[in-house]
């Protein structure tokens, strides 16, 4: 099996739960943007990450992705049995970080030009964008305020998932600053050996908080790099 991923993209969840749960699953680094890896050739939905099982079925979306691989080992903190509530609100997360948090705030922020041809218009729709983010993230600062994790007291899946969009709201500066319980959960995610290992393993970040201005040969600015 084989987990398509590229650094620091929204592929790095599923590369940690490979890691969290030492599954024979190999990584597979691509380029993304222009002069990148042809995704729409790699995987079902020109996006990563994508899992190419062995008999070349492609399967795509955190949302399936996560769930599939905790499952490769059920019975672990990552996840819950089948019809438990805690599964449910683990789920319920995934949905949330996946259409709130990345489709309807941090998309539009990052790739305006997606939502309007017009570009006297991209900086009116970022500065909405992110302050949809803002409102988007308080029911999770709410959370995480008297919770180290999203669901019970253990790191699952959708902490994995939640983490990786965290580590970019630095990216954002004032807009999205003063987040302090995401801050705290952050720290608590980026300390864990496998995400230290999976970070390791992906080497630099092209783009990124640390390093926002990264010049990168496959991408033409920051804004794409993060955005997904
Ligand atoms: N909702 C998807 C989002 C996947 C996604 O947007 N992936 C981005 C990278 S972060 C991508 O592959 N973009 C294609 C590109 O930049 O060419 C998930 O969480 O699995």
């Amino acid at each position: 099996m084989e987990l398509l991923a590229s650094p620091g993209a929204t592929s790095f969840p599923a590369h940690v739960i490979i890691r969290e749960l030492d599954l024979p699953i190999t990584v597979r680094l691509l380029r993304l943007g222009t002069g990148g890896d042809d995704l729409a050739q790699e995987t079902p939905l020109g996006r990563v990450p994508a899992i190419r099982l062995d008999d070349g079925t492609l399967i795509g979306e955190n949302s399936a992705i996560l769930p599939f691989l905790a499952d490769q080992r059920p019975g672990t903190d990552l996840f819950a049995p089948a019809g438990t509530v805690e599964r449910a609100q683990i789920q319920s997360w995934i949905g949330y970080v996946n259409s709130e948090i990345h489709g309807a705030a941090q998309r539009p922020g990052n790739r305006p030009h997606l939502y309007s041809d017009d570009p006297s218009a991209h900086d009116g729709i970022r500065k909405a964008a992110r302050k949809r983010l803002r409102e988007a993230y308080a029911p999770i600062e709410a959370r995480l305020t008297d919770h180290d994790w999203l669901v019970g007291d253990r790191f699952t899946i959708a902490d994995a998932y939640l983490g990786v969009f965290v580590s970019y709201l630095p990216h954002y500066g004032e807009a999205l600053a003063g987040l302090d319980a995401l801050t705290r959960f952050s720290a608590r995610f980026e300390a864990r050996p496998t995400v230290q290992a999976a970070r390791a393993a992906e080497g630099p970040l092209p783009f990124g908080p640390s390093n926002p201005r990264a010049p990168s040969a496959n991408h033409t600015n920051s804004q794409e790099k993060i955005s997904a």
